[in-house]
C-alpha cells in the first residue's frame, strides 16, 4: 500500500450533481444501477482530462456514457479504478455492477447482519457498492431506489425522505427516498431487513414536525425508549446551545449487530451498532445506558457539525469528529454530573491516548500521511480533537465561541472544508488570533508542562515558573511551543481562593483565571499575596498536557479537601494515590515488604465519612490509578509489580476501611433495593458508590460481603448491580459460588448477544492466575463468534486491554495469543484485525524480554502472508 500525503491534495477534476441508485437486493448477489450526472470541475483548470472512478469488488455489467455503451476498449479496469474519457464539460454515466453483501465479513460497503441489509460507507466503503468518486469534497443530491423480497424485508429505507413505493410481480416489492442535500458518498446508507420501529415526533425550534424512528430487531423493540429519550434532548439541547434546528422531515436510527464501530451519522438515517442504541435495566448497566445517550447525541450532532459541513479531505477528519466529540461530552456533561463526566474522559484520555501519543503510531489531530484512512479513527483524532476545540472555548469564551460557530456553520453550510477554515472562522468571530494555537493540529505528541513556584514574603509576590516541552514522534523530532491554557488558583491556608493579580495589572481579575503559556519558558508573577500559597493548577484539565509540580503528600491531602474545583480535588487524590503506588511498585521490585503510606487511607477514610460530597464523586475518588495509567507513566512498566503494588493497596484500603465501605454498600442497596430503576444522575451516582464499595469490601473475603454481593446478585432488578456482583465473585476465591453465577446468568441470558458480550468480557478481565487458558476456552462457547466484531472486543479486546497481567505472561503467551486472532481477522476483517494490535504495538513501553516477544509476534504477523493495508500500515510503523 502507498501512503498518501496531505500535501499533495488537489481539487477534483469532475463534481457529481445528481447520483440515482437502483438497488436490485437478492439472496446470492446485489445489482446495483448508477447514474451520475456530472460535469467538468470549473476550479480543476482547463481540457478534459480523464475521468478516474474509484470502485473495488465490483463486477462491471455496463457502462455508458450519454447512452452510449462503451466496450472494453472505451474504458480502462484495475481492481480499485474505472477510468474513461469524458468529450463534453457535462455528462452522464450509467453504471450496473454486481456485489456480494452475503459474503462481505469486512462489514464495510454493503453487508448483510443478522439477515438484513445495511452499510457503512465511511470512511471509503461507497467504492465497493458502485463505481464513484469516492472522496468527501465531492458532494451530490441523491436519489435511492430498493427493490427486495417483500417477505424477508418489508422495510426499505435510504438517506432523506420517502417519495415513493410499491408492489413488483414475484413477492417483492421497492420503495424511492430522495435526499434533497448534497452529500458526499461517505453519508450515504440503505437498509433493507425485517424490522420494528419505534416513533416519536419532535417539533423544532421553527415549529416544524419531525418524525423519529428507531429501528430494530422485533425482539429488541422493548429497549429502544431510552434511545429516544436521548435523541429528543439531543435535539433540544442542539438548537439551545449551538442555534442548531433538524433539517429533513424524518429522523430515523437503525440498530445493527455486527459493526466495526459504534455508530454512523448517514444522512437522515444514522446506523447504530446495537449496543449503543439497546439499553433497559435488566439488561444494559448504567455505563450503557449513559453511552446510548452520548452515542446517539453524537451522531445527531454530526448533521451540522459533519454532514452540513463535512470534510474536504481525510487528513480533516478531527474537523468533524473532535468538533462532534466535543459537542457531546458537553451535551453529556449537561445532562449529568459535569465534574464526572470531565474525571471519566481524562481518565480515559490520560491512560490512551496519551499511550497512543508516545507510540509508533503517533500522529497530529490532523495527520499529514496515511496509507489506510480507518487506521485514523483514533484517540488522537477524537478525544484529542476534542480538547483542542475545548480549549479554543477556554481561550474564546463560551459567547464567542457560539459566535464562531454560528459564524462557521452560516459560511460553509453545503461545503467540505478544512480544519484552518474552522479556525479562521473563530478568529473572524472572535478577533482573537490562532495562529500559535494551530501547532495542536500539525504537532504530535503530549506536551510536558513543569512548574516551579517561588514565593517572595517581602514583596508579597509570588511567582511561577513555566517550562513547557514535547517529547520526538515519528516524523517530528523537534517541537514548537504550544499555546496552553492554564487555568489556576491559589489558595490560601484555609484553602480559600485568593484574589489573583499579575505584575503591571492595576486589579485582581478574578480568583480562577486562565492564563496562557506560549513559550518554551514563561513566569507569572503575582503580587498582593499575604502568604505561601498553594496553587491548584491546570483546574478542569485546561489543556491535554502532562503537567508536574513538587506536591507534598500533605499538600495534596490538603487539595483533596479544600480545593473548590472539583476536577482538581478529584486530580489531587489521583497524584497522591500515584505517589503512594509508585512506593510500593519500587519496594516490590526490590523485594522489600510492601507498606501502604497511612495517609492513603486517611485522605479516603475522609472522602467516604464526608455525607456533603456528590456520590459519584466519591467513587471517582476511590478508584485507585489503573494499571493502565501506571503503565503509561512509567519509564519501563514493570506489568507484575504495578498489579501487586495496586492490588496490595486496594486490600489493605478495604481492611482500613472496612466500616465505612460497609457502611456506604448497606445504605444504598437498601435505597436500590426499595427502588426502582431509573437511568438518571442521582440513581448513577448512588450505584457506582455501591458497587465500588462492594469490590473493595469482597477483598476481605468476609462471609458477609460473600452474602451481600449473592443478594445483589440474585435479588438485583438491574444490570449494573447484577454484573458488578458477577464482576466481584469471578475475581472472588470462591470458586464454588463464582461457578455458579456464570452458569446461571448464562443460562438466563444466553439468547441475548449484549448481555453475554459482558459476561465474556468480566471473564475476561479476570487477573488471576489462568486467563488465557479461560479465554481460550470461552473462544469455544457456542456464543462467540470472531465473525462479530462485539464478540471480538468483549473477549480478546477485554484480555489484551485490561486483563494487563496474563496478557503480558512473561513467556510470551498472550502475545503468541492475540497475534494468532490478528492474523485469522486479517483475512475477514481487516478493520477489526488493525484495531485489535494496539497492546502489542506498545512494546517500547517493557522490558528487554518482553520487548523481544512483542517484537517477534509483530514480525510475525508481518510474514504471514498477504496482510490488508489495515494491518500492515499499523505492523510495519510499530517495528520501524
Ligand atoms: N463517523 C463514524 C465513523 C465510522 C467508521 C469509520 C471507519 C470504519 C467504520 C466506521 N463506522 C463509523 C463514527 C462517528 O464518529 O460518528
Ligand atoms: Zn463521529
Amino acid at each position: 500500500p502507498k501512503m498518501i500525503y496531505l500535501k499533495d491534495y488537489q481539487v477534483p477534476d469532475y463534481l457529481i450533481d445528481e447520483t440515482h441508485l437502483t438497488f436490485e437486493l437478492f439472496e446470492d448477489h446485489t445489482l446495483v444501477h448508477a447514474q451520475l450526472v456530472m460535469r467538468r470541475n470549473p476550479d480543476a483548470g482547463a481540457g478534459l482530462p480523464a475521468l478516474v472512478l474509484d470502485g473495488q469488488q465490483l463486477e462491471l455489467l455496463e457502462l455508458k456514457l450519454d447512452d452510449r455503451v462503451l466496450g472494453a476498449a472505451d474504458y480502462q479496469l484495475t481492481d480499485s479504478h474505472l477510468t474513461l474519457q469524458p468529450t463534453q464539460e457535462q455528462f452522464v454515466i450509467d453504471s450496473s455492477v454486481r456485489i456480494h453483501p452475503e459474503s462481505n465479513t469486512a462489514l464495510e460497503g454493503l453487508y448483510k447482519s443478522s439477515g438484513m441489509f445495511c452499510t457503512q460507507c465511511e470512511a471509503e466503503g461507497f467504492r465497493k457498492i458502485t463505481y464513484y468518486l469516492d472522496r468527501p469534497d465531492v458532494m451530490s443530491t441523491f436519489t435511492t431506489t430498493l427493490s427486495a423480497e417483500q417477505h424477508r424485508y418489508p422495510v426499505l429505507l435510504s438517506n432523506g425522505n420517502p417519495i415513493a413505493s410499491g408492489s413488483e410481480e414475484g413477492g417483492r416489492h421497492w420503495a424511492t427516498w430522495e435526499d434533497p442535500f448534497k452529500k458526499p458518498a461517505y453519508l450515504f446508507a440503505l437498509v433493507a431487513g425485517d424490522l420494528w420501529c419505534v416513533e416519536d415526533r419532535f417539533t423544532t425550534m421553527s415549529a416544524r414536525e419531525v418524525t423519529l424512528r428507531i429501528y430494530v430487531e422485533p425482539e429488541n423493540i422493548d429497549k429502544v425508549q431510552h434511545a429516544m429519550d436521548s435523541l429528543k434532548k439531543s435535539m433540544k439541547w442542539d438548537e439551545e446551545v449551538y442555534g442548531r434546528e433538524y433539517d429533513l422531515d424524518i429522523f430515523m436510527i437503525v440498530a445493527v449487530n455486527d459493526f466495526n464501530m459504534g455508530a454512523m451519522e448517514n444522512k437522515g438515517l444514522n446506523i447504530f451498532n446495537s449496543s449503543c442504541v439497546l439499553a433497559k435495566a435488566e439488561t444494559a448497566t448504567d455505563a450503557a445506558h449513559q453511552r446510548v445517550e452520548a452515542v446517539v447525541a453524537h451522531e445527531y450532532f454530526h448533521n451540522w457539525s459533519g454532514n452540513r459541513v463535512t470534510c474536504r479531505d481525510w487528513f480533516q477528519l478531527s474537523l468533524k469528529e473532535g468538533f462532534t466529540v466535543f459537542r457531546d461530552a458537553e451535551f453529556s456533561a449537561d445532562m449529568n454530573s459535569r465534574t464526572v463526566k470531565r474525571i471519566e474522559d481524562v481518565a480515559y484520555l490520560r491512560t490512551h491516548q496519551f499511550a497512543e501519543d508516545a507510540g509508533p503510531m503517533a500522529h497530529p489531530v490532523r495527520p499529514d500521511s496515511f496509507m489506510e484512512i480507518s487506521n485514523f479513527y483514533t484517540l488522537t483524532v477524537y478525544e484529542k480533537g476534542s480538547e483542542v476545540l475545548r480549549m479554543i472555548h477556554t481561550l474564546l469564551g463560551p459567547q464567542l465561541f457560539r459566535k464562531g460557530s454560528d459564524l462557521y456553520f452560516a459560511r460553509h453550510d453545503g461545503q467540505a472544508v478544512t480544519c484552518d477554515d474552522f479556525i479562521k472562522a473563530m478568529e473572524d468571530a472572535s478577533g482573537v488570533d490562532l495562529t500559535q494555537f494551530k501547532r495542536w493540529y500539525s504537532q504530535a505528541g503530549t506536551p510536558r508542562l513543569e512548574v516551579s513556584e517561588s514565593y517572595d514574603a517581602a514583596a508579597n509576590t509570588y511567582r511561577l515558573q513555566l517550562r513547557q516541552s514535547c517529547p520526538a514522534t515519528p516524523g517530528q523530532a523537534e517541537k514548537l511551543p504550544f499555546v496552553i491554557p492554564l487555568e489556576l488558583a491559589l489558595l490560601d491556608a484555609q484553602g480559600r481562593e485568593l484574589p489573583l493579580q499579575l505584575v503591571g495589572e492595576d486589579k485582581p481579575v478574578g480568583t480562577s483565571r486562565v492564563l496562557q503559556v506560549t513559550q518554551a519558558e514563561q513566569a507569572f508573577t503575582f503580587v498582593n499575596i499575604a502568604e505561601q500559597p498553594l496553587p491548584s493548577l491546570l483546574r478542569g484539565f485546561s489543556a491535554p498536557v502532562k503537567l508536574s509540580f513538587p506536591y507534598s503528600r500533605d499538600q495534596l491531602m490538603f487539595l483533596m479537601q479544600h480545593d473548590s474545583d472539583g476536577f482538581n480535588r478529584w486530580e489531587a487524590g489521583q497524584q497522591l494515590a500515584v505517589q503512594v503506588l509508585q512506593e510500593l511498585i519500587g519496594q516490590h521490585q526490590r523485594g522489600e515488604l510492601l507498606v501502604l503510606d497511612p495517609r492513603l487511607v486517611a485522605a479516603l477514610r475522609s472522602v467516604l465519612e464526608n455525607d456533603s460530597l456528590d456520590q459519584a464523586m466519591v467513587a471517582e475518588m476511590l478508584s485507585l490509578p489503573g494499571e493502565g495509567y501506571l503503565t503509561e507513566i512509567s519509564d519501563v512498566a514493570d506489568v507484575d509489580a504495578i498489579h501487586a503494588a495496586r492490588e496490595f493497596a486496594r486490600a489493605q484500603l478495604a481492611e482500613a476501611l472496612f466500616e465505612p465501605l460497609w457502611a456506604r454498600y448497606q445504605a444504598n442497596r437498601e435505597v436500590s433495593r426499595n427502588t426502582p430503576y431509573v437511568a438518571e444522575s442521582a440513581h448513577f451516582a448512588r450505584r457506582s458508590l455501591q458497587n465500588i464499595a462492594l469490590s473493595y469490601l469482597m477483598l476481605t473475603g468476609k462471609p458477609q460481603v460473600l452474602a451481600a454481593a449473592l443478594e445483589q446478585y440474585e435479588a438485583c432488578d438491574n444490570m449494573t448491580e447484577r454484573l458488578t456482583a458477577l464482576a466481584v465473585l469471578v475475581n472472588s476465591p470462591f470458586e464454588a459460588e463464582k461457578a455458579e453465577a456464570l452458569k446461571a446468568f448464562a443460562e438466563h441470558f444466553k439468547d441475548n448477544a449484549l448481555v453475554m458480550d459482558q459476561w465474556f468480557s468480566v471473564q475476561a478481565a479476570c487477573t488471576l492466575p489462568g486467563g488465557l487458558a479461560r479465554v481460550q476456552a470461552l473462544m469455544q462457547h457456542p456464543a462467540f463468534t470472531m465473525k462479530n466484531p462485539n464478540k471480538v472486543r468483549a473477549l480478546i479486546g477485554a484480555f489484551a486491554g485490561q486483563n494487563l497481567v496474563n496478557f503480558h505472561a512473561a513467556d510470551g503467551s498472550g502475545y503468541r495469543f492475540l497475534a494468532d486472532q490478528v492474523i485469522s481477522l486479517n483475512a475477514t476483517n481487516p478493520q477489526i484485525a488493525s484495531r485489535q494490535l494496539g497492546p502489542l504495538t506498545r512494546w517500547r513501553k517493557y522490558d528487554a524480554s518482553r520487548q523481544a516477544l512483542m517484537r517477534a509476534e509483530l514480525e510475525r504477523i508481518l510474514a504471514s502472508g498477504e496482510l490488508s493495508s489495515d494491518v500492515f500500515e499499523v505492523v510495519s510503523k510499530s517495528l520501524a
